[in-house]
């Protein structure tokens, strides 16, 4: 099987846009750097179990993970402020504005998940993730794409459970409906489930391992899948996010106003950036929502807010 890992690791956002509208997909070994994930890397314990935590049994946590592959997710916004902050990255956010060709962009999903060798079975048959992530099926149009990023916490070789992924050139002709092609021998019953096997796409697959700070970006309509953790003693840290264009409204897998109340995602707003804050939806700075009557009203719904890039363009009534 082809692995990304020998690719240079500086390969710059225009030649990545071209590989992501070729084959839907791709891979970034080490784009976010050490010192940008040291932060992040001291602060997973916040929310998940250490390796050893969990193998050793010693974290009461540990037994979330057990039997559900989906029970090991946090959805945003996270515990850990450092990783909330890492799913708008500036590096990230570069990346999601050159592929979707948009400079106004909407953080769509964010979920960090941990996976741990022996908890349950991570292996999933090849499929596409847009039954969840938009209402209606995915476009190749420029403008209407949707983009998905996994980012690694930690080092993932093959034997931490990589995604895999088919380029474009082996898929194009598939239509949207089955969305599951599962792998040779296993059966499956309903319309959105194809158990023909698929040999040929399973011998097409890629693998996404690669060290931490690996970005792998695909587009919502590119068939991928995660498997199995085989290291002993082995744990995957990942983050999961979505993007869109603004204004692609049939793309909102979370609203986020909903959490707007909790404490993580205060703490988020008080340390994040205006630029940051425009991939949830926060209006620009100089957007006629800025006057001295909301400013006042952010002021005191979020006190450590620095507002002065908001409020040196504000409308004066
Ligand atoms: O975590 C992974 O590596 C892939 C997971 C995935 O594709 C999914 O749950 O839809």
């Amino acid at each position: 099987m082809r692995s990304h890992l020998d690719d240079p690791c500086l390969m710059d956002l225009q030649d990545a846009a071209r590989m992501w509208r070729v084959d839907g997909f791709v891979v970034l070994p080490g784009f976010i750097p050490a010192d940008e994930l040291s932060a992040v890397v001291n602060e997973v314990d916040q929310m998940f179990p250490s390796a050893a935590g969990f193998h050793d049994d010693t974290d009461p946590r540990a037994k979330r993970f057990i039997g559900d592959e989906f029970a090991g997710i946090d959805t945003f916004p996270f515990a850990s402020t450092a990783i909330s902050l890492l799913a708008v990255n500036h590096r990230i956010l570069d990346l999601a504005e050159s592929l979707l060709e948009d400079s106004d962009i909407r953080l769509s999903s964010a979920e960090a998940w941990a996976k741990y060798t022996g908890a349950c079975d991570y292996d999933q048959d090849l499929h596409r993730d847009y039954l969840n992530h938009t209402l209606l099926v995915p476009s190749t149009t420029p403008g209407h794409r949707q983009l998905e990023m996994f980012v690694f916490l930690n080092d993932v070789p093959e034997e931490l459970g990589p995604p895999h992924l088919v380029s474009r050139k082996h898929t194009a002709d598939l239509p949207a409906v089955p969305n599951w092609y599962l792998r040779p021998g296993r059966e499956g019953t309903g319309r959105f489930v194809d158990d023909s096997g698929s040999p040929d796409l399973y011998a097409a697959e890629v693998s996404g391992a690669g060290p931490a700070g690996t970005v792998i970006a695909f587009e919502t309509g590119t068939f991928h899948r995660g498997t199995q953790l085989t290291a002993p003693r082995g744990v995957r840290y990942s983050m999961h996010l979505g993007f869109r264009s603004a204004g692609l409204h049939w793309g909102q897998r979370a609203g986020w106003a909903a959490q707007g109340f909790e404490r993580a995602w205060v703490d988020f707003v008080h340390r994040a950036t205006p630029r940051q804050l425009q991939a949830f939806g926060f209006p620009p700075p100089e957007h006629p929502y800025w006057t001295p009557e909301t400013l006042a009203g952010m002021a005191l719904r979020y006190p450590e807010l620095d507002l002065t890039p908001w409020s040196t363009s504000a409308q004066h009534s």
